[in-house]
């Protein structure tokens, strides 16, 4: 098997209500598919996790589209003839950084691969579980109203999540988790300030240490190690870090210096499904747990995470949510829950496909690169 060419669909699905963060509000998901085609006639798919703009990451999405064509497409074209998942990661990491864009592109070479083998991407990684916990982030409602957040909160713990995230910023932090928390005492509860916070924020950040939180998920900048480590030494609740962590040598510095006691595991923000597997196996082995973050992605990044939650190793629940949650309608076959789980895939590679009149209705531009060339 050979990859012959690879395709690009760029898209953006409308979300159901705006995601509202310390970053920025989202209203739509802006993202491309890698589509990987072999010469045996099948398609592997993959999804660009960066947003349209560098806010939660210095990626964007037309800048991962660019180093694909530039840079990545052509080191994919040197083991086009032998794409198994080791090759292929060499050969992407030449490019540095970029970990979103290899992502896309690694996971859509990944599956095509698996799908040839008739494996499940679940059953590539060993995973044990048939169904993962499904948790979801609550995004800051507008003007900040606690009513809103109430009754948002309400809406999903009916439907069965098990574990609530709040999304925090200065000004929007200790009120809602009061609020919540006086409401569900015992709800599985946690915070993302994604980085909104200073060093000087010791003492508010301790005064959630009362509420009985999971974590706190990325309070300070992405490379204030240092006060990352001080923070975790005032707190009681324990740090996880999200946008810190970027490969397995960052998620090793954060557990010796002591900068996290949690990890979140996305693959688009460490470079690949390898580099997760990476990091799983040494939070499972150090019994640091872990679990795994979402992108808001559509029913094909999401199929992914999914499989990679299933491991042994994640015994947190994920920002794995419902399909509804995010669109009215995924380009997938909805992901839905189930007694508050999502059920694992286990058709051959990440176990879902596109359908393709969503896909062409959403379309805004497509890019297509014969490999054959070479
Ligand atoms: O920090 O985890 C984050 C969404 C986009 C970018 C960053 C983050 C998030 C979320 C939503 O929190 C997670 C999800 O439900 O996909
Ligand atoms: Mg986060």
């Amino acid at each position: 098997m050979a990859i012959e060419r690879i395709k690009l669909h760029r898209m953006a699905l409308p979300l159901r209500s705006p995601f509202r963060t310390s970053m920025a509000v989202e209203t739509h998901r802006d993202t491309y598919l890698v589509e990987a085609v072999t010469d045996t006639g099948i398609s592997g798919w993959g999804e660009c996790v960066a947003m349209d703009w560098p806010g939660y990451t210095h990626e964007y999405t037309d800048g991962a589209w660019d180093v694909t064509l530039e840079f990545l497409l052509p080191r994919l074209d040197r083991v086009r003839h032998d794409p198994n998942p080791q090759a292929v990661r060499a050969a992407l990491d030449e490019i540095k950084g970029h970990v979103m864009a290899k992502t896309a592109l690694s996971t859509a070479v990944l599956d095509a691969w698996l799908r040839e083998r008739h494996q499940s991407l679940a059953d590539f990684l060993g995973a044990d579980k048939t169904a993962v916990d499904a948790g979801v982030s609550v995004g800051i409602p507008e003007a900040q109203s606690i009513d809103a957040l109430m009754s948002e909160v309400a809406g999903y713990i009916d439907q069965g999540y098990k574990r609530i995230k709040l999304k925090i910023q200065p000004g929007w932090d200790v009120e809602p988790v009061r609020a919540v928390r006086s409401t569900w005492s015992t709800i599985p509860l946690q915070v993302d300030a994604n980085q909104a916070y200073r060093r000087t924020d010791t003492a508010l950040m301790r005064e959630l240490d009362e509420f009985d939180l999971l974590l706190i998920e990325q309070p300070l900048p992405e490379d204030d190690w240092v006060g990352h480590v001080e923070l975790a030494m005032s707190c009681s609740t324990p740090i996880c870090l999200d946008e810190s962590i970027i490969s397995l040598g960052t998620c090793e510095a954060a557990l010796n210096f002591g900068a996290a006691r949690i990890i979140n595991i996305k693959p688009g923000r460490v470079g690949g499904i390898l580099e997760s597997v990476d990091i799983h196996n040494m939070c499972l082995a150090r019994d640091v747990p872990v679990w795994c973050g979402g992108m808001l992605e559509t029913g094909i990044g999401r199929a992914a995470n999914v499989a990679l939650a299933a491991m042994p190793g994640f015994t947190l629940p994920g920002d794995t949510s419902a399909s509804s949650r995010y669109f009215a309608q995924d380009i997938t076959a909805p992901f839905e829950l189930v007694d508050g789980q999502l059920l694992v895939p286990r058709g051959a590679g990440i176990g879902v496909d596109p359908i393709s009149e969503v896909i062409a209705e959403l379309t805004s531009a497509v890019a297509e690169i014969s490999l054959t060339h070479s």
